[in-house]
């Protein structure tokens, strides 16, 4: 008995720092519709998917950061994504830059929602690992400020019922630490869907720069396969303001394979008949947690920081 869910990846190409969002929310409802047009009923977007990747930026004045972020979701400018996704009866997994009002000041998060065939969101994750650097660094030849413009998530690693099974979020960096992965497989996620901004040149490990792809994929492939879950890993990709980013867009089954990858830099749809009865695959065999697990050893793991 297969537990079906045709799945779509929509990779973004690069997203001008001047274009406006009704164009990046026109360029999402487009990669919607194809993805409907193929059966998908669930569409997975990158992450940061309604802007520039503007922690390569340093900005002086919070109101030229906040300008990036979004205060409502869906907002006047998003209403239409949320319109035309549940016109289709097509739910989607959207990445963007959130600040929300509070008693205390502004916060700022780079969140990502799953959002189900009704239009209703039905989940949220704040991504957890923040990469980059909190402090201008000249010598770069573009900033990876995440850890000045958000805070760290404040939601855990949450799964939510919904399209027929257990699925989990994850944010860009957080793919490449096995905790994130871990964390949701031990909370039954059957697929983690994720988004990426992955510049191409990493400036403080220029020999690592061809490893880029490999390196992506690595993790992804690994997450799946040591948790028995399916992962969709979409790229926003391209040269983008001058930086070039990876794509390596795909769809990995539990066994740690692919099954589909896109094959450009630029906005592309593929699209996979998921079974998320195959996670039991793994899950009931190699990685059966609680015949297999030893918790007892791995203190180390959850230890606070030094
Ligand atoms: N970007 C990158 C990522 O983790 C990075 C940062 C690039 C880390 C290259 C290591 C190598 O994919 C984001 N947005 O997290």
């Amino acid at each position: 008995m297969a537990r079906d869910l045709r799945v779509a990846a929509a990779q973004l190409g690069p997203i001008a720092r001047d274009e406006p969002r009704t164009s990046a929310v026109a360029r999402l409802i487009a990669l919607l519709r194809q993805a409907a047009d193929q059966g998908a009923k669930l569409v997975v977007f990158p992450e940061l998917a309604l802007t520039t990747f503007f922690p390569r930026w340093y900005f002086e004045d919070q109101a030229d950061i906040d300008s990036f972020f979004e205060t409502e979701m869906p907002g006047p400018e998003t209403r239409s994504l949320f319109d035309a996704a549940a016109g289709l009866g097509v739910g989607f997994c959207l990445g963007y830059a959130e600040r929300i009002r509070t008693a205390g000041g502004d916060r700022h998060f780079n969140t990502a929602i799953l959002v189900d065939g009704t239009g209703a969101i039905v989940g949220k994750y704040r991504k957890v690992h923040l990469p980059g650097h909190s402090e201008p660094e000249p010598w770069r030849p573009f900033q990876h400020l995440e850890k000045r413009y958000f805070e760290p998530g404040d939601l855990g690693f949450p799964v939510f019922p919904a399209f027929g099974g257990t699925m989990g979020m994850c944010i860009c960096n957080d793919r490449r630490w096995p905790e994130t992965f871990r964390v949701l497989g031990l909370r039954k996620a059957e697929m983690v869907m994720l988004g990426y901004n992955t510049p191409q040149h990493y400036p403080s490990a220029p020999e690592h720069d061809h490893l880029q792809d490999f390196h992506n994929h690595l993790v992804m492939q690994a997450g799946a396969y040591q948790n028995g879950t399916w992962v969709v890993g979409v790229a926003k990709a391209g040269l983008e303001e001058g930086c070039d980013l990876i794509g390596g867009t795909c769809i990995i089954a539990p066994t740690g394979e692919i099954v589909a990858e896109c094959q450009t830099l630029a906005d592309e749809v593929i699209v996979h008949d998921c079974d998320l009865d195959r996670c039991r695959e793994i899950k009931d065999n190699i990685f059966n947690f609680a015949l297999h697990r030893q918790p007892e050893n791995y203190g180390p793991i959850a230890a606070p920081k030094a």
